[in-house]
């Protein structure tokens, strides 16, 4: 056995990567998330898994370090399987071992791993990573590096990139450029060069101006939203915002996708301009929020089930258009507003899923459409084709046997598949294609509003003692404990039109989240509070009480 190099491994680990933590640590949603000061340990070791993961897979495996959204003191890793993909659920079992085992108990783990999946060190083991633009995270890819380096792994460093980037990247190369080039470069013409063949030579179109403002959250996004721009030239003009430098402190702080979505107000570092449209990014630049401020200064959101519906409808209309027999699925989360579920069931005809929260349900599930449209509400999604969709938009493209309207939709078709990044949610390629539909169909922001109405919503968050006490089933649409919780919550719904709540653990925080909707805002909010109440009642809630709004 290869005992000889596992012993280096573990002299490495306890010199330079001591365990410091004495607390458990899970690979959540997302991988793992917490206090930068508390993640180098964490790192190198997820560094050693991925060396092993490529073992396993013969391929390139992606390390990416972010905390997304938190605030910039936070930061995380997770790892990316071989087609770009989240890493696999039984390896996230692993990977919390892994994190958690003692200095001590290090090698024993690895070489358990060794065995049960009989892997051959002798072979290449790529890994691919990446990081967002905290402070924390080059001292973290340095750990990441040396756990990599310490199972004679090759690591490659792309520096900052956007989450989305580095699982393209990954996909790139493990189908051997098939899907693009896995480079910076590459990705970016791939991108641009199928948005500007959509484009076409007229840039506005009736309502729709080729401008947009852009808030970067202080993050990745703003960074890179200067490469698009140089790409793009007047096909869209950006202007950029909250693009400050690194170790500022500003990341995600009261800008950005999530602060958007959840506070439903403008951001911070964008100068309101009435009727502007304004697009907001997260601290990783894989969500992405539309929202405008109107003439009587009223704020509106666009968010991700805008988006599937927009994009839905737009390729139902080229799938009409084309005679391309694909059948096309949106999924959804139970965070998806009523309206939009019922304006996709009764009014778009498209079959539509709820799969609980976290983007590796959402793409399995839409992995069993030709064309899977998925988004949670918070604006993370994008498009996935099938082999069946590829090969015949493509096939399609080209014959020039068909009638102009068949052959121009299905290249549209074509352009747009490119335009898209199928390994996950892209914010900046989301937004390319919400730009183009916007653009084919002359749509202003309050023409893609209008067609259909949101229910007012409301999120609150409780901090219990241990938010595991809560379990839920029917996609987190049922609470299944503490027992009587349920009940009381249908209870409070049953008494507000259109009302409609739900609560259930976070996977990236201490809190369980209350999610509430109802006919008018007020009513909504009066509901998320009493829910929130019998939370913190029945579930063991710390702190102040939640406060109940006066109706
Ligand atoms: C993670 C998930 C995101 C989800 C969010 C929910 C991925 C890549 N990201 O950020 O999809 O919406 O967690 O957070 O899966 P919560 O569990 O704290 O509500
Ligand atoms: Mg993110």
């Amino acid at each position: 056995m290869t005992t000889r190099k596992f012993q280096t491994v573990y002299a490495f680990a306890r010199e330079m990567h001591p365990k410091t933590v004495k607390t458990d640590i899970q690979y959540g949603t997302a991988g793992f998330r917490t206090r930068a000061l508390n993640l180098n340990y964490v790192l190198f070791r997820m560094g050693l898994l991925a060396a092993l993961r490529a073992r396993v897979k013969q391929a390139t495996i992606g390390l990416m370090i972010t905390a997304s959204h938190n605030p910039e003191h936070d930061n995380g890793v997770k790892l990316v399987d071989p087609e770009g993909e989240m890493l696999e659920q039984s390896w996230e079992v692993l990977a919390t071992e892994l994190a958690n085992v003692s200095d001590d108990a290090l090698e024993t783990v690895i070489e358990k791993i060794v065995e049960t999946y009989d892997i051959d060190m002798n072979l290449h083991a790529s890994v691919y990573i990446g990081k967002d633009t905290r402070p924390s995270s080059v001292s973290l890819s340095k750990a990441a590096i040396d756990g990599i380096i310490a199972l004679k792994g090759k690591p490659l460093d792309f520096g900052i990139v956007t989450t989305p980037m580095l699982h393209y990247f990954v996909a790139c190369r493990n189908s051997n450029g098939a899907y693009g080039e896995p480079t910076e470069e590459g990705y970016y013409n791939k991108l641009v060069n199928a948005f500007k063949k959509l484009r076409g030579t007229q840039y506005d179109n009736d309502k729709y101006v080729a401008r947009l403002m852009f808030d970067g959250a202080n993050g990745v996004g703003a960074r890179k939203i200067k490469q698009f721009q140089e790409r793009l030239g007047d096909a869209l003009k950006i202007d950029a915002y909250n693009d400050a430098i690194i170790g500022s402190g500003k990341l995600n702080h009261m800008c950005g996708a999530d602060f958007v979505k959840v506070s439903q107000q403008h951001p911070e570092g964008v100068p309101v301009e009435l009727n502007a449209r304004c697009v907001s990014v997260d601290g990783d630049a894989d969500r992405i929020i539309y929202f405008y401020t109107d003439e009587n200064q009223k704020f509106h959101l666009l968010d991700g089930d805008r988006m599937a519906t927009l994009i839905a409808a737009y390729f139902k209309e080229l799938l009409t258009l084309s005679k391309l027999n694909l059948d096309l699925g949106i999924v959804q989360t139970a965070y998806a507003n009523g309206g939009s579920t019922n304006y996709i069931s009764k009014t778009l005809n498209v079959p539509v899923h709820c799969v609980p929260t976290g983007v590796k349900h959402l793409h399995h599930k839409a992995q069993e459409f030709d064309i899977g449209v998925y988004f949670e509400a918070n604006g993370h999604g994008t498009v996935i084709f099938s082999d069946r969709a590829n090969c015949s938009i493509n096939s399609t493209a080209k014959d020039d046997s068909l009638n102009e309207q068949e052959h121009n939709a299905a290249t549209t078709l074509k352009n747009l598949m490119d335009v898209i990044n199928e390994t996950v949610g892209d914010a900046i390629s989301d937004m390319l294609l919400v730009e183009t539909i916007l653009h084919a169909k002359g749509w202003d922001l309050k023409t893609w509003e209008s067609t259909y109405r949101d229910l007012p919503n409301r999120q609150l968050k409780v901090v219990v003692k241990d938010r595991t006490v809560i379990t839920t089933t029917d996609a987190e649409r049922i609470c299944v404990t503490p027992e009587s919780l349920q009940g009381e919550i249908n209870k409070l719904v049953s008494e507000y039109p259109n009302g409609r709540a739900f609560v259930r653990p976070s996977g990236t925080e201490n809190v369980v989240r209350v999610y509430a909707e109802a006919d008018t805002q007020k009513d909504c909010d009066i509901l998320a509070a009493k829910v929130a109440l019998k939370v913190y009642q029945l579930a063991g809630g710390v702190g102040d009480e939640p406060k109940i709004p006066s109706a």
